[in-house]
């Protein structure tokens, strides 16, 4: 039987490793694009895979758009990538953060009800639902406490998921993910902030770089290890929520350390605070306990941080040097 998956979101950080995941694995590719005019296709192109996904016009929005994409790809998995991603511009944006990442995802579930309940879903919740933290390692039992209007957004889209396997019976999972990088990452995310700086302060292109937070701790893994947690989700035979973290926390100053660290530099001489990337409501740490996700998935964090950071500056150095 011909595998199909639609990918919303497909532009991003994981829907570039989860459309090259899927096509290693002979999967027929759909990805809804909501075409914004610039280039939002370097990182399938990185990963050389652009030619081999299907692209069809959308906007999680647009229930219409969702529906036909469904209908076009005849997709029996879906996975809801699409999101107004980024913590810190949402309270800025916060009505657009709900309409894209909250509603976005219920358009996501209608239009799979709508068109193919038998489709399987996975919907991309987040370490940010935790927020204010309510035990020292996360799981799926922890109540959640969400500190930004993504968070809350997210939170939203999370229950959403929940409600519609219990009241419709899809098969709608939920990867309660956290942080998790690569060389793909957007630039605006402290981790690829700090290494694409590591590479231009190496490279004599600046000399400083300015953060927020340094004591902020996060549970940092590598993307191309968690998009195989979310696959592996809808091979399940009944859906479910599960956390997928590496089960250790480093703080942003202890990244910094490390990037800085790979090419000869003390980030102590380079990285100044700037309270003009303070936010306005903090989450100070995450750390996952991934093990339902270990016993039930088989799944578990391969890269280390020490891989990551260097894979990330290695990256960064070779774009700027070409
Ligand atoms: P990302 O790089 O920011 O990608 C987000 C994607 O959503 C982009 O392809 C973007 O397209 C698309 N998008 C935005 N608005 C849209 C809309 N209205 N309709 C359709 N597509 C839209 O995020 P990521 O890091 O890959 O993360 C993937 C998902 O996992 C997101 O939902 C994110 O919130 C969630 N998540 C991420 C992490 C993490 O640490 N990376 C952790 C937990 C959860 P354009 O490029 O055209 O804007
Ligand atoms: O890299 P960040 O912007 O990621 P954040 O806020 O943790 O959100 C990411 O992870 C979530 C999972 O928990 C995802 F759901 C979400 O979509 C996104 O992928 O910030 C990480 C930490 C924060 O505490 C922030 O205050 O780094 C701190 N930080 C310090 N200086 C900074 C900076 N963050 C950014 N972006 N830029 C800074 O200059």
């Amino acid at each position: 039987m011909s595998r199909i998956a639609l990918i919303t979101g497909i532009s991003g950080q994981d829907g570039a490793y989860l459309s090259h995941l899927l096509l290693a694995k002979g999967y027929e590719v759909h990805g809804l694009c909501p075409r914004r005019g610039s280039d939002t296709l370097w990182r399938l192109r990185e990963l050389g895979v652009h030619d081999h996904v299907r692209m069809i016009d959308g906007d999680v929005t647009d229930l219409s758009s969702l529906v036909r994409a469904l209908e076009r790809s005849r997709a029996t998995e879906v996975y809801n990538l699409a999101a107004q991603s980024f913590v810190g511009i949402s309270w800025n944006q916060p009505v657009l953060t709900g309409q894209v990442t909250g509603l976005g995802a219920v358009n996501v579930l209608e239009a799979v009800r709508m068109v193919n309940p038998q489709a399987r879903i996975y919907q991309a919740s987040s370490s940010e639902m935790f927020g204010r933290i309510q035990a020292e390692r996360q799981d799926e039992r922890t109540p959640f406490y969400p500190r930004s209007p993504y968070g809350a957004a997210k939170l939203y889209a999370h229950w959403m998921t929940v409600n519609y396997r219990e009241s419709h019976g899809l098969h709608a999972s939920s990867g309660l993910l956290f942080n998790h990088e690569s060389p793909l990452r957007g630039i605006e995310f402290v981790t690829r902030k700090i290494t694409d700086a590591v590479a231009r302060i190496r490279l004599g292109h600046q000399r400083e770089l300015r953060l927020g937070n340094l004591d902020a701790r996060r549970d940092w893994g590598f993307a191309g290890d968690y998009v195989d947690a979310m696959w592996r989700m809808l091979q399940q035979p009944q859906p479910d929520d599960y956390v997928v973290a590496t089960g250790r926390t480093v703080s942003v100053r202890e990244f910094c350390a490390l990037a800085f660290g790979q090419v000869g530099l003390r980030y102590e001489d380079h990285v100044v605070v700037d309270p003009a990337f303070l936010r306005p409501a903090e989450v100070d740490v995450l750390l996952g306990n991934p093990e339902k996700a270990h016993r039930v998935l088989g799944w578990q964090a391969d890269t280390s941080l020490e891989a990551l950071v260097a894979m990330m500056v290695e990256r960064d150095l070779e774009r700027l040097a070409g």
